[in-house]
């Protein structure tokens, strides 16, 4: 049944291509976003792979290509006054939301961008629960979270909930969370006040807990370079897979971070598309709040990079791993376990990683290797700030 979709962070990686996804399948779909993400990449001096078109300019050539009306709001998803409008006047019956600042290395950059990070993200995350509370109680929000709330665990990952028995009684709460870094942290949070509103108002939420995404295009974005998505292969918004592609087409030392056994869920940027379709045609009921892990497979980074250099061999280049010290601090050696079957039970039909995947990522991303700029690819934002050798520490004075 068609319905009307509203996404937030419209302009985005995913929020794009799943606004073009949508209305192919004949919903109406509004995007909106306040273009937070192109003013990150002024800042950092970083740009997309492929040339990107205003959003404005986007919607226009869907409109040519596919005789569809995608409809744009620009705004800011903290002024809580342009969220609780938009949300009334176009009454959606699902809410998409990506319109978050996604990236883990921009987090940790420094206290301004950490302290930007939680307060946009966890904001405009409440500010969309209190529009919902009181203009369209009805709608049914899916949100965006992340694998990484769960962090690496020596046990199982669940998808959302732990049971806990504890003193002969049981409960069940949302599965305890050891995020890797403040923007996973963000998302932390953002998960329980959504708990909460359906807990306590009786919203209606899913929330997708997305592992690491690759791709270069959709069936959508694919059918005109001006629908083309937002790729980025910087080492702040570019991520692992993606990155290691680019690496490739230039020669340059695949970066595996470490020993390299960080093990994480991935997903082809297509099934990205069909989960968030799933989620919306099975939405939640009222005050219930359903959580799905979103990622098709396990993979080690040094898997992944051997991955690429094998297919980039076949293609005759000669590619290097370079074990680069982990500007992160993560477990580099861990258990990893994570559940991820409900989205299979619903339907998906996931797109595995294979050769002739990653074939066609290093063709494409070749056809733009001038745009490359490998200046971007180490960009030394660290977890732990470096500290000055101890030499040069003054010395403390000595206890007498
Ligand atoms: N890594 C490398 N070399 C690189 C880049 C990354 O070894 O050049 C490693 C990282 O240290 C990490 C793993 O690869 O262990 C994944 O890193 P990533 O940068 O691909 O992904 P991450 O920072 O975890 O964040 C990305 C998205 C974020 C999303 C998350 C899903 O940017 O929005 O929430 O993936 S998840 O990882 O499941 O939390």
């Amino acid at each position: 049944m068609a319905q009307r979709v509203l996404i937030l962070g419209g302009d985005g990686y995913l929020g794009w291509p799943t606004a073009m996804a949508f209305s192919r399948a004949g919903h109406r779909v509004a995007v909106v976003d306040n273009f937070a993400k192109r003013q990150w990449e002024l800042e950092l001096g970083v740009r997309p792979l492929f040339p990107i078109s205003t959003l404005h300019e986007r919607a226009r050539a869907w409109r040519e290509v596919s005789e569809r009306e995608i409809e744009v709001a620009i705004g800011d998803l903290c002024d809580y006054g342009f969220v609780e409008s938009l949300i009334d006047q176009f009454r959606p019956d699902t809410i998409i939301h990506y319109g978050q600042q996604p990236s883990a290395p921009y987090s940790m950059i420094d206290v301004r961008r950490a302290t930007y990070t939680q307060r946009n993200n966890i904001v405009g995350n409440l500010n969309v629960l209190f529009a919902i509370r009181d203009k369209s109680p009805e709608s049914h929000l899916i949100k965006l979270g992340t694998m990484g709330e769960y962090g690496t665990p020596n046990i199982d990952i669940e998808e959302g909930y732990l049971t806990v028995d504890h003193n002969g009684r049981s409960h069940t709460f949302l599965y305890p969370k050891t995020p890797g870094s403040l923007y996973h942290l963000s998302k932390v949070h953002d998960s329980h006040n959504i708990h909460f509103a359906t807990r306590i108002w009786d919203l209606r939420a899913t929330e997708l807990n997305q592992g690491v995404v690759y791709g270069v295009e959709t069936d959508e974005s694919a059918l005109d370079p001006r629908l083309a998505t937002s790729f980025h292969y910087d080492e702040v918004f570019g991520t692992a897979l993606n990155r290691f592609c680019v690496q490739a087409v230039i020669g340059h030392p695949l970066t595996v971070y470490g020993k390299g056994g960080q093990t994480r869920g991935y997903l082809n940027i297509r099934d990205t598309m069909a989960c968030v379709q799933l989620a919306a045609a099975n939405p939640a009921e009222p005050g219930e709040l359903r959580i799905y892990n979103q990622f098709t497979e396990q993979f080690t980074v040094l898997e992944l990079a051997e991955r690429v250099k094998a297919a980039a061999e076949h293609m005759g280049w000669s590619v290097e791993l370079s074990h680069a010290e982990n500007p992160r601090k993560e477990s580099e050696e861990h258990y990893y376990n994570a559940k991820h079957s409900k989205l299979i039970d619903l339907g998906l039909q996931p797109r595995l990683l294979n050769e002739e995947l990653i074939d066609t990522m290093l063709a494409k991303i070749r056809d733009h290797a001038s745009r490359i700029d490998p200046s971007v690819l180490v960009q030394h934002v660290r977890w732990v700030p470096e500290r000055a050798p101890a030499a040069k520490r003054a010395a403390a004075p000595a206890r007498t």
